[in-house]
């Protein structure tokens, strides 16, 4: 069933850059994600959580009011065991990176990885103290050997607690405690959500979704916070560096190497690689200036917030950069990685390179990655995108590209409010507290075609930040506000609010910071765990005047997100459409799902998940959660008028220097 009309690339994004290699691909007569998402409608029956397809006697669509499946499953329970499966399978792929990246650690540990080192050994320490693993006078490969198999445990642990859980705060794991959703171990909670869901198992729609929290939580405060961890160890915890971000990152003169996916394992043997002597040699015997490396996806924010490597975009962008005939190799390890990439690499030269043990795509070269051999796959890899460059015929690189400055780490927004001596939250909470900052917000998540490209993510992040709402943003959204400019500091500062600008100004940060790839979500539960031990802003997150914003989501894994913050004490609202609204005007009972894990959780744990497709609404509710939030903690109201004059001599002084000056003076980060 096609759309009665087709977008034009203005209505299907909008990036200047999207659209022009949309329009390029109309005339080229290649399909996209955007052209495939006009001609396939949604199933309405589907998208509505409304099918169940768990057993051979079905699939049954439960579409009028009292319809039950074959087995007698009724909307509800099909609607929870379809939400809990999608959480499951989203807790599965963040977790399973996780255990990745622990396997790294524990062979860098034993020196059987070929390339790696471990970098952040003050994170390295910290992050065994907080399981009293003993780390005076210890090599970091001692440390780094116990907390590997430590980690390593918890994926298969079968009784007690995932130890991860204990960095939670204390009021937040004593709900956790008597609702008996702490994780025991992460594994098995992703089993039980599936045994729970097979034919003839848990059928009681709360019930379900008690254990979806209990899974949600084993990737938040577990897996996902062990990706997170082991990468910093590994490769360094971010901090400011300068990046870019678009298709413009992408250079006519260079061999064009494009790493998508997730796991920085990967993706960082792979910038090594390309500033090995041995590589740029052979680059330039091939007649090319050298590897010019960009990433897509999560991958993208790992190299860049560590290394300032150029994000060529975010998910709908991983087509539109082989359109652009440029890219010699797109190198990718696993998630969100679209399996239209070789059906429209053959229309170019562009080779599509598979190197995880889990992920093949026919018709995809595959070179398998593995640690012992991390660095040799690397320049091979390096090696086969070169020979390719013969190969390339006309190309097409959009002129737009953004600068931005990521790599807000928790740890980095301690030590940048109270710099080296003082590193605290109190600068971050009393602002709050005084209502210079009114809230903060989380807004995440992917591109879905199904909606404007980046649209709803920066027409939310502009609006919240008008009002005083300080923005931290992960995956895909962060890209898309480094796309269109607002993550740098001093541009666009004048569009917000005065007392969010006086707080960026004094401290010298932009009103949104850019805090790294999808697993890395567990750094927003770090700082608002760190928030609520600073004191003054109430004793468990969701007392805390925050909310997170999913606005273009699409994929499982944030819903798993969306799911183990709302655990946490956040309100979490997802745009688009919902996999549990049910058809209400043709089954009046078709809500209770909804419900539950609105008003149902949010009695249970402060939290609630709502989906709601007016970007407007969510912007009011958002608002509405953050001020009710200040009034249960007795602070003032929000009144903008009584901020934004201080220091303004300097202000005046700063904004008379030319931008790139300007830049200098403010963050002391050269501009290029
Ligand atoms: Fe994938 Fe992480 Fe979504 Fe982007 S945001 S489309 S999950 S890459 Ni996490
Ligand atoms: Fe139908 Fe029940 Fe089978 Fe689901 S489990 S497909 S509702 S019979």
């Amino acid at each position: 069933m096609a759309r009665k009309k087709k977008r034009t690339p203005q209505e299907q994004t909008i990036d200047p850059a999207a659209q022009e290699m949309l329009i390029y691909a109309d005339e080229l007569g290649i399909s996209t994600a955007f052209t495939r998402a006009d001609n396939m409608m949604p199933c309405n029956i589907g998208a509505t959580g409304m099918c169940c397809k768990l057993c051979g006697m079905g699939p049954c669509r439960l579409t009028k009011e009292g319809h039950t499946g074959v087995c007698g499953a009724t909307i509800d329970t099909i609607q929870a065991r379809n939400l809990i499966r999608a959480i499951a399978a989203g807790s599965a792929a963040h977790s399973d990176h996780g255990r990745d990246m622990a396997f790294t650690l524990k062979a860098v540990a034993n020196g059987e990885a070929e390339g790696y080192v471990i970098r952040d050994i003050a994170k390295l320490r910290h992050v065994a103290s907080n399981y009293d693993i003993p780390i005076e006078g210890r090599a970091p490969e001692e440390i780094a050997d116990e907390l590997a198999d430590l980690y390593i445990s918890q994926f298969g642990q079968q009784r007690g607690e995932v130890v991860i859980i204990g960095r939670a705060p204390e009021n937040r794991q004593k709900i956790w405690k008597e609702q008996g959703v702490i994780p025991r171990g992460i594994d098995r909670e992703v089993v039980e959500a599936l045994h729970r869901t097979h034919i003839g198992d848990d059928q009681d729609p709360e019930h379900i979704l008690e254990h979806a929290i209990r899974t949600s939580l084993a990737d938040g405060w577990g897996g996902s916070m062990i990706a997170t961890d082991v990468s910093d160890i590994l490769f360094g915890t971010p901090a400011p560096i300068l990046g870019e971000a678009n298709l413009g990152v992408l250079k006519d003169n260079m061999v064009n190497v494009v790493v998508h996916g997730h796991e920085p394992t990967l993706s960082q043997m792979i910038v090594a690689a390309s500033q090995d002597p041995e590589i740029i040699e052979y680059a330039k015997a091939a007649g090319t200036e050298g590897v010019n490396l960009s990433g897509i996806c999560c991958t993208a924010n790992e190299i860049l917030m560590r290394q300032g490597i150029p994000a060529a975009g975010n998910f709908l962008h991983q087509e539109l950069s082989i359109l652009t005939g440029a890219v010699e190799a797109m190198v990718v390890d696993v998630q969100c990685i679209m399996q239209a990439l070789v059906g429209l690499a053959e229309n170019f030269h562009t080779q599509i390179i598979t190197t995880s043990p889990k992920v093949k795509i026919k018709g995809a070269t595959h070179i398998e990655f593995h640690e012992e051999r991390a660095l040799t796959t690397a320049k091979e890899i390096l090696k086969t995108a070169i020979d390719n460059y013969k190969n390339r015929g006309q190309t097409k690189i959009p002129n737009v590209k953004e600068k931005l400055i990521p790599g807000f780490s928790h740890e980095y927004i301690n030590y940048m409010l109270g710099g080296a001596y003082r590193a605290s939250f109190r600068p971050l909470n009393d602002a709050i507290m005084s209502g210079r900052i009114r809230g903060v917000a989380a807004i995440v998540g992917c591109n879905n075609p199904r909606s404007q490209q980046d649209y709803l993510h920066t027409y939310i992040t502009k609006k919240l930040l008008e009002q005083d709402v300080l923005v931290v943003e992960t995956g895909c959204g962060a890209i898309a506000s480094a796309k269109l400019g607002l993550l740098l500091g001093e541009a666009g500062l004048d569009k917000v609010g005065p007392g969010l600008r006086e707080v960026c100004e004094t401290i010298g940060i932009p009103p949104v910071l850019h805090m790294g790839s999808c697993v890395d979500n567990t750094r927003i539960l770090t700082v608002l765990t760190q928030m609520v031990e600073e004191g003054g802003l109430g004793d468990d997150i969701h007392q805390i005047p925050a909310v997170g914003l999913a606005p273009e989501w699409m994929s499982e894994k944030a819903l798993a997100i969306g799911t183990y913050c709302v655990a946490s004490g956040v309100y979490v609202i997802f745009g688009g459409s919902s996999p549990v609204s049910g058809m209400p005007d043709r089954m009046a009972d078709s809500a209770l799902v909804a419900e539950y894990i609105s008003t149902g959780w949010e009695e249970i744990y402060g939290g609630k998940l709502e989906f709601i497709a007016d970007p407007d609404e969510m912007i009011s509710k958002a608002l509405e959660h953050i001020d009710t939030k200040r009034a249960d903690l007795g602070l003032p109201e929000y009144k903008p008028e009584l901020f934004g004059r201080s220091g303004d001599t300097r202000m005046i002084e700063l904004e008379a220097l030319p931008l790139e000056a300007r830049r200098k003076a403010i963050y002391g980060v050269a501009a290029d």
